[in-house]
């Protein structure tokens, strides 16, 4: 504990030095979200993650992250410097979803609007005509199907079969998926419900069907978050990485939250639902960055001026 004290200042320190910003997912370390609240910075979804780099005047943006963060931070930002303290922490959707093989599969549907999730490379957005994030990609979808549009989307195959049965578009999915959301199970949900009927269920739609149809509410981060809030319940089972629940102890004080179960049997496997690349961002390898100014995100210019029109589309519908 005091050495994580000494850590702490260090970074607050270097912070300073550095002219740096912090900003920091909800599924990492609950001691990173909390240096990030303390030292001005933010904890957010991966978008705002993104707004809020592009809008602090800071010009180095630290993203306490996974890949895909660091370089859409970086596409909003592009003279900024954007550092992320373990370069190797990625995402198996943005795995799963290789440019030149999205690249081919475009090309074979042309007659296709392409429309990507937040959680790919910065070259899968650069080729889609619309990234979005799981709080708005229903409303985005159910746009384009109002206009007659037919989907190609990827690479969350839940997100997408949610998306479609909520909007009856034509869509065409890739089958990519999330290794945590994707390990909740239904079944195992149904019980313990029975042992917490009065427990509300928060289900983030990467998960799988039979889960996602036993929420009470289905939603982003962000939404899941304000319904802990503001739903009169004082106990929730929570469907999405288990980091999340940090901030949501702090934002209804008093209330109780449960991980949902994964595959087995919660009680053996304590860390099921936390994601590993999320879990790569400590205290020391911050320090280490922030000190040291490796593990800069770079993004192709060519890439970013492209992918920037995809976000913009989407951003310039939330407005
Ligand atoms: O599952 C994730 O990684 C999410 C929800 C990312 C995000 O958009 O904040
Ligand atoms: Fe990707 Fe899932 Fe980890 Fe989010 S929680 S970064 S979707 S693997």
């Amino acid at each position: 504990p005091q050495e994580k004290e000494v850590l702490k200042a260090r970074i607050k320190r270097l912070l300073k030095e550095q002219k740096a910003v912090l900003v920091a997912h909800y599924y990492v370390d609950a001691d990173l979200q909390d240096l990030a609240e303390e030292t001005g910075g933010c904890v957010s979804d991966s978008l705002e993650m993104a707004r809020f780099g592009r809008d602090h005047p800071a010009q180095t943006l630290v993203v306490a992250g996974v890949k895909f963060m660091g370089e859409t931070s970086k596409i909003l930002s592009p003279h900024k410097r954007v550092l992320m303290p373990d370069l190797d922490a990625t995402c198996s959707l943005d795995l799963g979803c290789p440019t030149d093989e999205f690249t081919a599969f475009c090309d074979a549907h042309p007659d296709r609007t392409v429309v990507v999730y937040a959680n790919t490379s910065a070259a899968v957005k650069a080729r889609a005509d619309w990234m979005v994030t799981s709080s708005i990609g229903l409303d985005i979808v159910a746009h384009l199907h109002a206009q007659g549009k037919k989907i190609l989307w990827a690479p969350d195959r839940h997100l997408g079969g949610y998306i479609q049965k909520k909007t009856g578009a034509d869509m065409l999915l890739w089958h990519g998926s999330c290794l945590v959301h994707d390990e909740f199970k239904g079944i195992e949900l149904g019980l313990l419900r029975r042992e917490h009927p009065n427990a509300k269920i928060l289900v983030h739609p990467e998960s799988p069907q039979d889960v996602v149809d036993q929420a009470d509410v289905v939603g982003s981060t962000s939404q899941l978050i304000a319904a802990a809030q503001n739903l009169d319940a004082d106990e929730f089972i929570v469907a999405t990485d288990n980091g999340i629940l940090h901030k949501m102890r702090m934002a209804a004080p008093g209330k109780r939250f449960i991980d949902a179960p994964t595959a087995g049997n919660s009680a053996t496997c304590k860390s099921c639902a936390h994601c590993p690349w999320m879990a790569m961002n400590g205290l020391q390898n911050l320090a280490d960055v922030l000190e040291s100014g490796r593990n800069e995100i770079h993004v192709d210019a060519d890439i970013g001026r492209k992918a920037i029109i995809s976000i913009d589309r989407m951003l310039n519908f939330a407005a």
